[in-house]
């Protein structure tokens, strides 16, 4: 046994009970200036920050990043070049579940992905799959309400998450990854991530690419039955959160392989799909997958609140070689996931351990607010600019902080990008279920849709869910209609879970 060490106050005097109160006499009043008691108990009211709207549950690991092949012909990112190495962080989420909700209910899984780099933090903020619902941020709140749960009854709902999603057709190609195997998966181990928007890269002669991030598993994508997934959210609803931790702490540890697809600059102009449409995947045979390395996680936090918590990502997170988009719902994340991280942590959310950049200097000209904790040199001034040279801050170079960009001129308008030859929008779920889908997954999904069906309360609603499906595949259509009719498709057992 060790030392034993002393209880405390919160500024580190010793206390004298950890379990009885100070009152007058053993069984009079509490006194109010027993200060130890009225300090636990204030710090115990304030213990919880707001949960992430979106994305809630989940967890994560640290590891490291180590490039094994030679991108730098498309970017300068110091943490893609040849053999760098640099610490990671990840965490994996369910998006629609509340902080307690069962791990396997059927969902995108979050794919949240950071490198501590030489330059700063990196971030990826991608999901499982390479697509996403909408493709105008000003739909985001909307489209979230309509998978979390009724204003009145407090219940999740299934007339509205289906209301939505047909009157969002932009939605069917993910909610065809959604419903089919990519909805539940074995465990967080065994899917692939996705950073979904296109992002550019841009390397040391200054010429600019579009890229798409691939985190491809090395424990292969697997599937869990709904059967599965129905008795697990039971037996153990933190069950994806367990199999990582237990599989790290036993020395089993988790790695995916890093692959981009490239498009040149100037193609994104010609591109069949509008490349910036995350809603839209690019084709793997006009664009194939180039790999960068390898990523192995390998350490678990040591407090989750503080480390997994706590954790900050924003996908506005970028480093000189790396950059954002022109696609509508990126651009809106970047504004949108700092806002979230002031409202949910402070002002000073960048300053906590999980969050400072690990690898690199922090010095600008921003200072106080809430919790501050890292604070410059007395000679630092507050301002810029400033006549004290070095000692008085830092100076910004244009060489350094390289900034992707593209051309852009136009009125001010609020309307739908321009579509594209190939850009319908039940023309890649078509594929998806007809060409990528086993004939098992196919079966599987016409379960999963059954029930679905039969979750739906009302008619209009169920009329456009067969509408929706006949639009991205007649015979599909057809199968779930006919299903229907004949009351012969058994309601899936998650019938009542979506994203
Ligand atoms: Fe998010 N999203 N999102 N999202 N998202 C959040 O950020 C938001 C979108 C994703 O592990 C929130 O810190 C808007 C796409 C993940 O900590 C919030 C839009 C993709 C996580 C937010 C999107 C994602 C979040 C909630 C439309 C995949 C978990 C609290 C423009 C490519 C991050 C927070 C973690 C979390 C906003 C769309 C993935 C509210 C406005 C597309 C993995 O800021």
């Amino acid at each position: 046994m060790s030392e034993q060490k002393l209880t405390t106050t919160e500024t580190g005097t010793p206390i004298a009970s950890d379990e009885h109160s100070l009152t007058v006499g053993a069984n009079g009043p509490t006194v109010l200036h027993d200060r130890y008691l009225v300090e636990k108990l204030a710090h115990f009211n304030r213990e919880r920050v707001p949960e992430r709207n979106p994305h809630a549950k989940g967890a994560g690991a640290f590891g490291e990043f180590v490039v094994t092949e030679d991108v730098s012909q498309y970017t300068r990112a110091a943490v893609f070049q040849p053999g760098a190495k640099s610490e990671t962080l990840i965490r994996f989420s369910s998006v629609a579940g509340e902080q307690g909700s069962p791990d396997t209910w059927r969902d995108v899984r979050g794919f949240s992905l950071r490198f501590y780099t030489t330059e700063g933090n990196l971030d990826i903020v991608g999901n499982n799959t390479p697509t996403f619902f909408i493709r105008d941020a000003m739909k985001f709140p909307d489209f979230i309400h309509s998978q979390k749960r009724l204003g009145d009854s407090g219940l999740r709902d299934s007339d509205m998450q289906w209301d939505f999603w047909t009157l969002s057709p932009e939605s069917a190609h993910q909610v065809t990854y959604l419903m089919g195997p990519r909805g539940l998966s074995k465990t967080w181990r065994h899917l692939n991530g996705y950073g979904s928007h296109t992002y550019q890269w841009i390397n040391a002669d200054g010429e600019r690419f579009w890229v798409k991030y691939h985190f491809i598993s090395q424990q292969g994508v697997e599937p869990m039955s709904p059967a599965d997934a129905e008795r697990i959210a039971g037996e153990d609803a933190d069950f994806y959160r367990r199999d990582l931790f237990d599989s790290i702490a036993a020395g089993d540890y988790p790695s995916w392989d890093v692959y981009v697809q490239v498009m040149p600059y100037e193609e994104a102009k010609t591109y069949r799909f509008n490349p910036f449409d995350l809603t839209k995947t690019w084709s793997k045979k006009d664009y194939p997958r180039i790999k960068v390395g390898t990523f192995t996680l390998n350490r678990n936090p040591v407090n989750f609140f503080a480390e997994i918590e706590q954790a900050a990502f924003s996908p506005g997170n970028q480093v000189p070689g790396t950059g954002i988009s022109p696609d509508k719902m990126l651009m809106a994340r970047v504004f949108s996931y700092p806002d979230a991280q002031r409202h949910r942590i402070g002002t000073n959310f960048n300053q906590l351990p999980v969050n400072q950049p690990h690898a690199a200097e922090v010095d600008n000209y921003m200072h106080q607010g809430n919790m501050q904790y890292h604070f410059p040199p007395a000679a630092h001034r507050v301002y810029h600019p400033n006549s004290f040279g070095g000692d008085g801050g830092p100076a910004a170079d244009p060489q350094a902080g390289v900034e992707a960009s593209w051309e852009s001129d136009g009125e001010l308008v609020r309307t739908a990008s321009t579509l594209r030859s190939d850009d319908g929008d039940f023309v890649q779920p078509g594929i998806l279920y007809r060409e990528v889908f086993s004939p098992e997954e196919r079966e599987g999904f016409h379960q999963v849709l059954g029930g679905q069906a039969q979750a739906i309360t009302i008619d209009e609603i169920r009329e456009r869910f067969f509408q929706y499906w006949t639009n991205v595949d007649a015979g599909l259509g057809q199968i779930l209609r006919d299903g229907y009719a004949q009351g012969a498709v058994e309601p899936a057992t998650d019938s009542h879970e979506n994203t």
